[in-house]
């Protein structure tokens, strides 16, 4: 015979079962929360790499759902006309012994495009979005941002935190964006070198552009010649205009 619960059993009976359920979904977390922490060499992470997975986890945390990494797709679908939209900023030519100042709180220095190149590659098919109105499957290779970061540790503000936002602007300074600092440690945003597999063309950003999936293409800065680090938002050029700041997808 089946006995029959006093309510406050039955609620006891409920609490325990909710702790046990809550104790076992704790357990894979705390797993590899310890894991990451004893691995010596994670554990001397530049703070990046581990803010990134720091980020992982709350995306893990998300019923492990990748929602918030934009869709890609098989290089078969990858447009060869690729279109070209702004051309502010591109019109200087300096192009040989390209360098890419670097401004990371006290220390200034310039990134050749060799040492960028010597990073691992990271390619990317993805639809490109502009807010004109059109999208195009598109296909970039570059190196990622946060491997720039970790490689010239940069963009930390102190031994906890990275700065705020990160500032790109082309050599001339005409054109300009602001990357809230998420975003630019997404595991998709790269600074890209080549466009379908061969060098960017002038029109796209050559020789170093911004890509960054998450956003609308106007936070793509072609022409990359300063990368700086703050805490308060950097000049954004369409933002200027009245356009979202932080132009999420
Ligand atoms: N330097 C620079 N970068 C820029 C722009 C620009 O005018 N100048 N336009 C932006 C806009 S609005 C878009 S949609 C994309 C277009 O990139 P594409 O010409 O390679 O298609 O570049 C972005 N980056
Ligand atoms: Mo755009």
């Amino acid at each position: 015979m089946k006995e029959e619960l006093t309510t406050d059993q039955q609620i006891r009976r409920k609490t325990i079962k909710a702790f046990v359920g809550f104790g076992v979904a704790s357990l894979l977390p705390f797993g590899v929360w310890k894991w990451i922490n004893s691995s010596p060499k994670l554990n001397n992470t530049f703070v990046p790499l581990r803010k990134m997975l720091e980020f992982n986890e709350r995306l893990t945390g998300k019923l492990l759902s990748d929602s918030r990494l934009a869709p890609t797709f098989p290089l078969s679908q990858a447009q060869k006309k690729v279109r070209v939209n702004g051309g502010v900023g591109l019109l200087d030519s300096i192009e040989t012994n390209y360098k890419v100042k670097i401004e990371s709180g006290d220390r200034k220095f310039e990134v050749t495009l060799d040492e960028l190149k010597a990073l691992p590659k990271q390619e990317i098919i993805f639809e490109f979005k502009c807010i004109e109105g059109w999208s195009q499957i598109q296909h970039w290779g570059g190196v990622r941002f946060l491997d720039v970061m970790n490689h010239f540790k940069i963009g930390q503000k102190d031994a906890e935190n990275l700065y705020k936002y990160v500032g790109m602007e082309t050599p001339d300074d005409k054109y300009y964006v602001g990357i809230d600092m998420p975003s630019a440690v997404h595991p998709q945003t790269i600074l890209a070198y080549e466009m379908n597999g061969k060098p960017i063309l002038k029109k796209h950003g050559s020789p170093l552009r911004l890509i960054i999936p998450v956003k609308y293409g106007y936070k793509s800065l072609k022409k990359i010649g300063v990368i700086k680090f703050s805490d308060t938002r950097p000049k954004d050029y369409w933002a200027l205009f009245g356009y979202d700041y932080f132009a999420g997808l």
